[in-house]
C-alpha cells in the first residue's frame, strides 16, 4: 500500500476544513451531505484506486468518478484541489455569480466533472453507459459513482440497477453514501429502500455493507470491489451526515443540518473542533 490510513485521515480531515470554509463563505450549500462523503471519495482520490492527470483531465485511460448525489459537490472540489486541479483557494467561489465551482458538478464548465448532475438518480445510469463505452473501447478504466440513499427513491436507479446486472459491467462500482437522512427527515421514514444491498445483488450485483466513515473500511471495501472483474460492485457506505462534527451539529439540534451552512462562528468552532 503505498499510502498509510494515518495519511488518509490527515487528508480527510482537510477536506472536511475546505468543506466548511467553502460553504459558509458561499452562505448556502450542503456540508453535512458533503461530509458524510469524505472517507469515500478521499480513499478514491488519494487511496491509489483512480488513476487521473489534473493537468490532462481527458487523459482517455482515466478512471471516472461521477458524483450523482451532486449538491456533496464541496467534498468534491475539496479533493480536487487537493489532487491539484486547481488550487484550494480558488474553491472558496462557491457558487459565487460567474464562478465556475457551481453549485453542482457542471462538466460543460469543468474539466475533471465527468456528468453534470444534481437532479438526483441519474448518476448510475450515465456510469453504466461510460462503463460499457469504455468496455467497448477495450480500455482499462473503472467508473465509479457515488449516490445517496434518499436518492435511491429515484426509479431510474433501478432501471440502471437491472440493465448492469444484464450487461455485467465488471469495471463499474456504485457506492451509496447510507446516511440516514434526506432533505425532509430520516430516509427509513421518507421511503424506506432497505435492505438496499439486498436489492443490488437480487440484480446480480456484488454488494458489500461497511463503515463509509471508517477510513481503513473505505479502502478495504474499494479493494475488493476494484478487484472484481467479471459483474458491478455496489458498497452500501454506511455514513453519519455531518460526520467529523456530529456533536456541535447535535448542540444546533438538527442531525440532518440538510442544504445549509454553518454561520461564521459555528463554521470556526468546527474548524477547531476538527483540529490540526
Ligand atoms: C430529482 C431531484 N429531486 C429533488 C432534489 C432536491 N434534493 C436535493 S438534495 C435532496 C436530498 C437527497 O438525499 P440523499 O440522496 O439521501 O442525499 P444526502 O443529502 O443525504 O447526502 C433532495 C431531495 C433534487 N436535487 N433532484
Ligand atoms: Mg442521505
Amino acid at each position: 500500500m503505498a499510502v498509510s490510513i494515518e495519511e488518509l485521515q490527515a487528508k480527510a480531515k482537510q477536506l472536511r476544513k475546505h468543506i466548511i470554509r467553502m460553504t459558509t463563505a458561499a452562505g448556502s450549500g450542503h456540508p453535512s451531505s458533503s461530509l458524510s462523503a469524505v472517507e469515500m471519495i478521499t480513499a478514491l482520490y488519494f487511496g491509489g484506486f483512480m488513476k487521473y492527470r489534473p493537468q490532462e483531465p481527458q487523459w482517455p485511460s482515466r478512471d471516472r468518478f461521477i458524483l450523482s448525489k451532486g449538491h456533496a459537490v464541496p467534498a468534491l472540489y475539496a479533493a480536487m484541489a487537493e489532487a491539484g486541479y486547481f488550487t484550494v483557494e480558488a474553491t472558496m467561489s462557491l457558487r459565487k455569480l460567474g464562478s465556475v465551482f457551481e453549485g453542482h458538478p457542471n462538466m460543460a464548465r469543468m474539466p475533471g466533472i465527468e456528468a453534470s448532475t444534481g437532479s438526483l438518480g441519474q448518476g448510475l445510469s450515465i456510469g453504466l453507459g461510460q462503463a460499457l463505452g469504455l468496455r467497448l473501447d477495450k480500455l482499462d478504466s473503472r467508473v465509479f459513482v457515488m449516490t445517496g440513499d434518499g436518492e435511491l427513491d429515484e426509479g431510474q436507479v433501478w432501471e440502471a440497477a437491472a440493465a448492469a446486472g444484464k450487461f455485467k459491467p465488471g469495471n463499474l462500482t456504485l457506492i451509496v453514501d447510507q446516511n440516514g437522512y434526506q432533505q425532509t427527515g430520516a430516509t427509513k421514514d421518507v421511503l424506506d429502500m432497505r435492505p438496499i444491498a439486498d436489492k443490488f445483488a437480487a440484480f446480480g450485483w456484488h454488494t458489500q455493507v461497511v463503515n463509509g466513515n471508517c477510513q481503513a473500511n473505505a479502502f478495504a471495501a474499494l479493494t475488493i470491489a476494484t478487484n472484481i472483474k467479471d459483474r458491478p460492485t455496489c458498497i452500501v457506505s454506511q455514513t453519519q451526515k455531518g460526520f467529523g462534527i456530529l456533536p456541535l451539529l447535535e448542540a444546533e439540534g438538527d442531525l440532518n443540518y440538510h442544504g445549509k451552512p454553518l454561520s461564521a462562528a459555528l463554521a470556526e468552532k468546527a474548524i477547531a473542533f476538527l483540529g490540526s
